[in-house]
């Protein structure tokens, strides 16, 4: 399912990073399923996470948004991490009346003035060649690659995966 582009979504993060400083200094149990926004160039990534993984699964997915606040139209081109030995951009779509998912061969367009939402069950990081399980309450480091923006390095929350949510893993284990 696509999520139209266009769609300015802007959430104010300082309060929930004070709490998240907050509880880590209170040594409370991992809480930290947010991630800190990063900006750089015109780019603002939010909301990133993947979701922890099951025994035996051989791929994972990962998730954020990235608004570009720009003049000039950005790109995704690549992405990289250490807990995968290959990560693609994927997009789901139909073919033939099933839900499959591609690989975005060219990159991730990124609009001038427009925000991207992956997540699941549309667009997504895929990790695939796990180099060891996606544990929740850990993290993914992650590289982005963007044609103007350049490397962004960001740290995607690991997410207990919600039984019967709207997600990959209801078509294949990813
Ligand atoms: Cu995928």
């Amino acid at each position: 399912m696509f999520r139209p582009f266009g769609l300015p979504k802007v959430k104010p993060m300082k309060t929930k990073m004070k709490l998240l400083a907050a509880l880590v200094a209170l040594g409370a149990p991992a809480m930290a399923d947010d991630m800190a926004p990063v900006t750089q160039d015109t780019l603002t990534l939010t909301d990133g996470y993947a979701y922890a993984t099951l025994p035996n699964q051989p791929v994972a997915g990962g998730f954020l948004t990235i608004a570009n606040g720009g003049e000039a139209d950005d790109h995704l081109v690549a992405a990289a991490s250490d807990i995968a030995g290959v990560t693609q951009i994927h997009a789901m779509m139909m073919d033939g009346g099933v839900m499959v998912m591609r690989e975005l061969a060219d990159g991730l367009p990124l609009p001038a003035g427009e925000t991207v939402v992956l997540q699941s069950g549309g667009l997504h990081l895929m990790f695939m060649q796990l180099n060891g399980p996606l544990v929740a309450g850990e993290t993914v480091a992650v590289t982005l690659r963007f044609e103007n923006a350049g490397e962004v390095a960001i740290d995607l929350p690991i997410r207990k995966k919600m039984a019967g949510g709207m997600d990959h893993s209801a078509t294949g284990g990813h």
